[in-house]
């Protein structure tokens, strides 16, 4: 295939609640989608890629204004220029000499393939590997101002059919509202906590605390570089670490395991570059007995849909932050948005990532547009 052009739409998407993690609190999606354009040798094919940086550098380093630059300067260039020779499979490879920006080349690596995808008339889970047709969806929670609001929230997930909440927390924001959902909800209810990385292992002691509650796992408790602290820390606590921020590759993924930092890993294909990185990681984690998890960067329905299509795989053992897109928008930018039914979401089955966005939708949420034409 190759690459013909090039455009990303920038949406602002109001959320239904603002979602508070140890790091701010976001009331708009922000984002920008991909759309490729691919000659085949039998025609053309479009593809959409979704990019899961944030405005702002405070869950990774990436944001979103860098990832438009380094993708309008340096990464879309290096693309047009490989001619024919482009496949999903060869794009990280074309891009590796420039340095990080794992989310700007996700999307655009996802665009390629949702296009070959398309083109070769397969689905997204089938092309990965996938095993099931519906995954069990968890929800994340945001930091409340106090436990009677967690309880009251985390309620309300419970209700719609949600599998498994997961507690945003901070210090300051831990032991009350994590022991008051366990006594409001019993002990059979799957429960887990995510700090991103607020806390230091001189915190340890007080994060001993959370062992009584019987959490299915306590998420990127330590800074991100922090592989050999997490391994210390993981000593010291029976609640099982699971790193996310830390995992950015799956190189990475396996010095965590090797190093005893992490029993579980979330899989974010935005985190790690794309897909077919996701991949890998989940491959060296099962090859090793950890079971992975798919993580979720508050996607709209184009990457919750391929990301429903990663967490069929078999490793994919723990339920996910996979949940309707309704947990985020009043509406959807597909024609018909993913939906969570009784705790599961489908696995599209249609070619690539087997949804269409809805050009009215996307028109309405559409704030500007830049082109990326070759040369
Ligand atoms: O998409 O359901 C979702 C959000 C899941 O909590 C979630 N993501 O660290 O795991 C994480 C956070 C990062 C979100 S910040 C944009
Ligand atoms: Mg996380």
């Amino acid at each position: 295939m190759r690459l013909t052009g090039l455009r990303l739409h920038h949406v602002e998407i109001p959320l239904v609640t603002p979602f508070t993690t140890s790091f701010g609190t976001e009331t708009v999606k922000e984002t920008y989608l991909v759309e490729a354009t691919l000659a085949t040798p039998d025609g053309s094919a479009t593809g959409w890629g979704e990019c899961v940086a944030s405005p702002d550098p405070l869950y990774s380093s990436e944001f979103l204004t860098a990832a438009v630059d380094v993708t309008r300067r340096w990464l879309a260039p290096a693309l047009y220029a490989a001619g024919d020779d482009l496949t999903a499979e060869t794009v990280a490879h074309l891009l590796r000499h420039i340095v990080g920006h794992p989310m700007a080349k996700a999307a655009l690596e996802m665009a390629v393939l949702d296009a070959q995808l398309r083109w070769r008339d397969t689905s997204w889970s089938a092309h990965l590997g996938g095993v099931v047709d519906r995954v069990p969806s968890g929800v994340s929670v945001g930091i409340q101002e106090d436990a009677e609001a967690m309880v009251r929230t985390v309620g309300g997930y419970l209700d719609d059919g949600y599998r498994r909440i997961k507690l945003k927390i901070k210090p300051g924001a831990d032991l009350e509202p994590v022991a008051a959902v366990r006594r409001a909800f019993g002990d059979d209810l799957l429960l887990q906590v995510d700090a991103n990385a607020a806390y230091t292992l001189a915190d340890a002691n007080h994060l001993r605390r959370l062992d009584e509650f019987g959490l299915l796992l306590i998420e990127q408790p330590l800074g991100e570089a922090d592989l050999r602290q997490h391994a210390v820390l993981a000593s010291q606590l029976s609640t099982p670490i699971c790193l996310d921020e830390s995992i950015v590759s799956a190189e990475a993924a396996a010095d965590a395991i090797m190093l005893g930092a992490t029993s579980v890993i979330n899989v974010k294909p935005g985190r790690v570059g794309g897909y077919l990185e996701a991949r890998r990681i989940h491959d060296v984690a099962r090859a090793h007995g950890i079971p992975v998890w798919c993580g979720g960067m508050v996607e709209t329905g184009v990457g919750r849909a391929a990301n429903a299509g990663l967490a069929a795989l078999p490793g994919f053992t723990l339920p996910g932050d996979i949940s309707g897109s309704d947990r985020f928008y009043e509406e959807d930018i597909l024609t018909e948005p993913i939906l969570m039914h009784d705790g599961y979401v489908d696995v599209p089955t249609g070619p690539g990532t087997g949804v269409e966005i809805d050009p009215a939708q996307l028109e309405r949420r559409r704030v500007a547009v830049t082109d990326v034409p070759a040369g």
